[in-house]
């Protein structure tokens, strides 16, 4: 940009106030939305208000994230309470009280010896935190060789470089260079041929965890430090983990002494009706990474939760030293902290894992009523999370499902789409009334759609 730029820019007239231009929206079409917008204005319960004055119901709880529903009067009023209390502690060689006790209330909920828990303000970052403690973890201990990450195709991990190396969606990948090096990936564990239309975790599939066998032949155990993936793989369109699956790759990795890291920033706090994934499908990784759900998606926050043998391997050499060096301004908020003390109150108290899980065969049967509908090619689902797939129009990839999030969203339904696949994830705090709503208002859409 020439250096002249700036003062021309300058001498321009003024924007209104409402120009749409200067923010470059996220993960977004950013002309198509200028020319098109869709502004929320307003949040209840389950519902959003758009600037037009409709209400919206909220099919994906935002995103992924607001699992208690909108502006809970208990977290509003904490966080309300906070800001007039203490705005900001700093985070390094000072505390405060509720960073130490949501921490505890996080490792009480997470099984086992999962009990030490290290704040970020997102998942991306909680991701890139875990990668850099399993790393560090094995220099603590004496086995620097032991750097490489392998993560798993159309996983999501959130967007820095991080994330985005083990991640395997090209998309999120291709534009930025080389990423980390040393990185590689699992297959993904989806096969429409064998697990079209399957009921929560599909039978086949459990053999593909064995693929890490493979990667450990190839690389030599000493040189791989953690494995990621999701437990439920959501962002790219929701692929449950085959029946055994997990279970195997937990067994692979502990014989290997490979770290394994389960990123639950959408399955934790709640989404399958357990606390975290871990719990649903009862298999122990090392560490496990956790966002959204952790402040019902009110203030920005992510965390990393390890085993205690991790935590006490860095806890050494003299007592003054920094043991980790990582760390953000930011991280335990006290706004985040409130939030996320009233949350997982709220959904101790108001029994929302529970109401989940009572909810999700209800959701698993409403969902699977729409085989038949024009286009759809597969349904998939397990705890409160579903989705829809599209056969894609010809040489237009993800047309068909983005007209049809256009169309919900006038017709009042807040939907996500990926490609051609359809993500469907309310708040807990729905009932059969609003998920018959939602599955009823998706089927006159995509009956509609061309
Ligand atoms: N890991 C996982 C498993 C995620 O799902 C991240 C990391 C990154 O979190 P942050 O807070 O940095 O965005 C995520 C985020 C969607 C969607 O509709 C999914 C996410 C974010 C936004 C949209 O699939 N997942």
């Amino acid at each position: 940009m020439p250096a002249t730029a700036k003062p021309a820019a300058r001498e321009a007239a003024p924007r209104a106030p409402n120009d749409l231009q200067p923010y470059w929206m996220p993960f977004t079409a950013n002309r198509q939305f200028k020319a098109h917008p869709r502004l929320l204005v307003a949040a209840q319960g389950l519902h959003y208000t758009s600037i037009d004055g409709r209400q919206v119901l909220d099919g994906t709880a935002g995103l992924w994230c607001c699992n208690a529903g909108h502006a809970h009067p208990r977290i509003v009023a904490a966080i309300q309470a906070q800001a007039a209390e203490m705005d900001y502690a700093p985070a390094f060689q000072m505390g405060h009280p509720k960073a130490f006790e949501l921490a505890a209330r996080v490792a009480a909920l997470a099984p086992g010896d999962l009990d030490h828990v290290f704040f970020t303000n997102s998942g991306s970052e909680a991701v890139d935190t875990a990668l850099k403690i399993a790393i560090a973890y094995h220099r603590m201990r004496g086995e620097g060789t032991r750097t490489r990450l392998i993560g798993r195709e159309r996983g999501y991990h959130g967007v820095g470089f991080g994330g985005m190396s083990v991640g395997g969606i090209a998309n999120n990948r291709k534009f930025f260079g080389p990423l980390l090096s040393g990185v590689d990936h699992l297959p993904h564990t989806y096969d429409r041929a064998k697990q079209a239309f399957s009921r929560g975790e599909p039978e086949w599939g459990a053999h593909l965890a064995d693929e890490l066998e493979r990667i450990v032949a190839l690389h030599d155990a000493s040189t791989i430090a953690a494995v990621i993936v999701e437990p439920v793989a959501c962002s790219t369109g929701v692929l449950v983990p085959p029946k055994g699956y997990l279970r195997r790759l937990r067994e692979i990795c502990s014989k290997h002494g490979i770290l394994l890291i389960f990123d639950e920033v959408i399955t934790g706090f709640g989404r399958l009706g357990t606390n975290f994934a871990v719990d649903y499908f009862g298999v122990m990784p090392d560490l496990v990474t956790a966002a959204k759900g952790i402040t019902s998606g009110t203030v920005p926050m992510g965390a990393v939760i390890v085993r205690k043998g991790i935590y006490d391997t860095f806890m050494t050499g003299p007592d003054y030293a920094i043991e980790l060096f990582h760390g953000y301004t930011y991280s335990g908020h006290p706004l985040a902290c409130a939030a996320g003390l009233a949350a997982l109150e709220v959904y101790a108290e108001e029994g929302l894992f529970e109401k989940v899980r009572a909810l999700a065969p209800y959701w698993e049967e409403a969902a699977h009523s729409l085989k038949g509908l024009p286009h759809v090619i597969d349904i998939r689902n397990i705890g409160l999370i579903a989705a829809i797939e599209l056969e894609p129009i010809a040489g237009q990839a993800g047309k068909r499902a983005f007209d049809a999030f256009l169309s919900a969203y006038q017709q009042g339904l807040l939907i996500r789409t990926t490609g051609d696949i359809i993500a469907l994830s309310p708040p807990f705090t729905v009932g059969k009334r609003e998920v018959d709503e939602i599955f009823g208002r998706l089927a006159a859409v995509l009956k509609e759609t061309r």
